[in-house]
């Protein structure tokens, strides 16, 4: 094996307990390292009093009652029986990663906001990527919106740009968000489905939502089985403002755009992928990070005035609608990057307390209705989750910029101000401190007046012509996956009249898309169009944008190719291979018959990564297998290894083969690589090691969408 080998990243079960510790102890954080390799340690209770016995309770004679004096085991028990905490009420499942952000392109321009306002300027960054409708422990290949959330700590305070991977959202009003979360959780009644929206109360809410039309699209799109959290796109959603110094105001929308580019699953791998590796995102982004393979996203901005607002053809105060990225470009003001994993996944991503009314001078809200409940219910709830009103004192959670203020006691307060004063204005501390007009934040004065009712703008009652300008931005394989995806949600739900209700909207959309789900779904009758308060519009242009083919990665940078070896594999073409893997940026992992290894045509032993079973192949984004006659023989004997090439066949992945593996692929394969049938576009027989870097610049597109009929 070459000694440039790219770097295998470990798998977090293998590699747990020893990697940990050193990487505890190269960063210190938290200052406290559970397992040390010093022998003077010695166990105390959360109180430090040194315990003498961890196995065996106090007792009345040897097998007499246990004696409630046993304060060691007592506290034990206690500090476990409250170990857990509420798990947030959506995006309950996450994963976090510490990170910086650097200004790449000064915003002073349009902003107060201090770090704006030089470029390379740099700040600390954590993020919590997440699902939405799942617990804690579900799968994290759900068909779901997924949360990117960013905190970035400013010398200016926290500032949270608490988004998703989706740039609009279900409703306009806050007041509906209980009924969203509560129809696409588990139905009350039965507790499940779990990690769902494909079952009867979702959809019913749809049916009577049109509002939530055009995120249906998105949600029914690609982009609701991302590849990982690596290769999504983050948007803040909610038209902001950022103003200057002079107290003028620029209407703001953020993107975050993945330098790796954009790529997801196929529905076909995500379900095989939950029951191989339900922890399949959370254990990318670790590994990624963990072998220095930093993610990276552009921050980028759209700015806009009130005139773009009123000559736009939709309410930029609408959170279901976008602005595209034709009309408003976008500007690329920083970059974010993730290189740090947590020490403690419950200290770090589980307290972590994102807040959308965290803003920064500079920075401000606008009149979205949505924004503006929301800038309630971050709050609330993390009063409810985190026990007490000092969560702002738990590291993660804490500015890393000078406080000053007299907020005091509450549960779990650690903070212990000397000195009498403790309100303000005050004349014993002269100094302060005090609100300071000119740095502090400044609400933009928007002028505003009006009767006080309960009603939506007629400006936001436009739900169908953006879901149809995103349907037509597809390309025809995007269009084909969510026609399919509200094939199979909507075959789950067991009312057909529900079934109808959602198909009755489609025509509003696209007349092709409404008759494809209606045969789809073997409705006898197409079911009478929804009448839109609006008619729809249908000369809306295509924005390129939105399609994440267009937009997929140009290289194999980031990706894994599994390869398959089995004993008797060439030196020279596992050589060559992991050789090309690495130059393309991309990982390798090895997997064999027996995890133990196998053994090389020149006798040396390479182990494996993982077995033949617990790595099939909808794991990798390009697979390779490595076999003498014998070993393909062996393989074609093995159910596991023929469900690898099966799949891997199915979901277009790029194959790499020696001869003698291309059997087990597909009959119609000549070793000499020739295609009389026609299905074998992406697969490579490797017959010299050079073969190798053509095949992985193949990998380097998507998929091959050609065999696979794309
Ligand atoms: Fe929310 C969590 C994103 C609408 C109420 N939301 C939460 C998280 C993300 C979002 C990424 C997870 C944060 C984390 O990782 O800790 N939510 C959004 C986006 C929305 C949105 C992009 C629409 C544009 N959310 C929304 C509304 C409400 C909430 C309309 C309530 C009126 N969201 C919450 C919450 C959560 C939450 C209940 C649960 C856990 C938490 O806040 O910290 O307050």
């Amino acid at each position: 094996m070459p000694d440039d080998t790219p770097v295998f990243r470990p798998t977090a079960d293998t590699q747990s307990g020893r990697d940990t510790i050193t990487r505890k102890a190269r960063q210190g954080a938290g200052g406290e390292i559970h397992q040390s390799p010093a022998s003077d340690q010695y166990l105390t209770t959360a109180q430090g009093a040194p315990v003498s016995d961890n196995q065996n309770t106090l007792r009345a004679g040897p097998r007499g009652p246990a004696l409630m004096e046993d304060f060691a085991m007592r506290e034990k028990i206690f500090h476990f029986d409250h170990e857990r905490i509420p798990e947030r009420v959506v995006h309950a499942r996450g994963y976090g990663a510490h990170g910086y952000f650097e200004v790449t392109d000064t915003l002073s321009d349009v902003t107060s906001a201090h770090l704006f306002q030089k470029a390379g300027r740099r700040v600390p960054a954590f993020v919590r990527f997440s699902t939405v409708a799942g617990n804690k422990g579900s799968m994290d290949l759900a068909r779901d919106v997924r949360g990117f959330a960013v905190k970035l700590y400013t010398e200016e305070g926290n500032w949270d740009i608490v988004g998703n991977n989706i740039p609009v959202f279900f409703i306009q009003d806050p007041i509906k968000f209980p009924d969203l979360v509560h129809s696409v959780k588990e139905e009350p009644d039965r507790g499940f489905p779990q990690a769902q929206s494909a079952h009867d109360n979702f959809w019913d809410f749809i049916s009577l939502m049109p509002e939530s039309l055009h995120m249906i699209m998105w949600t029914m799109s690609d982009r609701a089985i991302p590849r990982s959290f690596r290769f999504m796109e983050g948007f803040g959603v909610h038209s902001f403002r950022l103003v200057d110094a002079g107290g003028r105001s620029t209407y703001v929308k953020f993107h975050w755009k993945p330098r790796q580019g954009l790529q997801s699953v196929l529905w076909d791998e995500a379900v095989k992928i939950n029951g191989a590796d339900p922890d399949f995102h959370r254990r990318d982004l670790w590994s990624a990070i963990e072998s220095g393979d930093f993610p990276e996203w552009d921050l980028a901005v759209q700015l806009f005035d009130d005139d773009f607002a009123d000559r736009f053809d939709f309410d930029i105060l609408d959170p279901t609608k976008i602005i595209p990225e034709e009309d408003v470009p976008l500007r690329v003001v920083g970059k974010l990057v993730l290189n740090r994993n947590v020490d403690n996944f419950f200290a770090e991503t589980e307290q972590v307390a994102f807040c959308t009314q965290n803003i920064v001078p500079g920075v401000d809200f606008t009149n979205d209705p949505l924004l503006q409940g929301r800038n309630f219910s971050y709050l609330d709830t993390q009063l409810k989750r985190l026990g007490g009103p000092n969560f702002t004192q738990i590291p993660v959670n804490a500015p890393r910029c000078p406080m000053h203020h007299f907020h005091q006691d509450g549960h779990m307060q650690t903070r212990g101000p000397s000195g009498r004063a403790n309100y303000e204005p005050n004349s014993w501390a002269k100094g302060g401190p005090r609100a300071d007009h000119n740095r502090g934040h400044r609400a933009f004065p928007e002028p505003v007046e009006g009767p006080k009712r309960k009603l939506r703008a007629d400006s936001f009652a436009d739900h169908y012509s953006q879901a149809r300008q995103f349907y037509i931005s597809q390309t025809t394989i995007e269009q084909d996956h969510i026609v399919d995806a509200l094939v199979f949600e909507l075959s789950k739900v067991e009312t057909l009249a529900i079934r109808e209700r959602v198909v009755a909207h489609l025509p509003n959309i696209d007349e092709a898309l409404a008759q494809k789900v209606a045969t789809g779904l073997g409705l006898k009758d197409m079911p009478a169009p929804h009448k839109p308060a609006v008619a729809p519009k249908t000369d809306l242009p295509p924005s390129a944008a939105l399609s994440i083919i267009r937009n997929g990665p140009d290289s194999f940078r980031g990706r894994t190719l599994g390869i398959v070896m089995t004993d008797g594999v060439g030196d020279d073409l596992l050589d060559a291979l992991i050789s090309a893997t690495g130059d393309a940026g991309g990982t390798v992992v090895l997997i064999a018959p027996a995890v133990g290894g196998v053994t090389t045509t020149g006798g040396k032993h390479v182990a494996a990564n993982q077995k033949i079973d617990g790595a099939p192949s909808v794991l990798f984004d390009a697979v390779a297998v490595l076999a003498d006659d014998k070993g393909a023989a062996l393989l074609a004997g093995m159910h596991s290894a023929r469900c690898f090439a099966a799949d891997a066949l199915a979901h277009g992945k790029f194959i790499a083969l020696s001869a003698e593996a291309a059997t087990l692929f597909n009959a119609g394969v000549n070793a000499d690589g020739t295609d009389e049938a026609g299905q074998n576009a992406g697969i490579h027989i490797l017959s010299e090691p050079q073969d190798a870097q053509v095949f992985l610049q193949d990998c380097g597109a998507l998929r091959c969408w050609e065999r696979i009929g794309g």
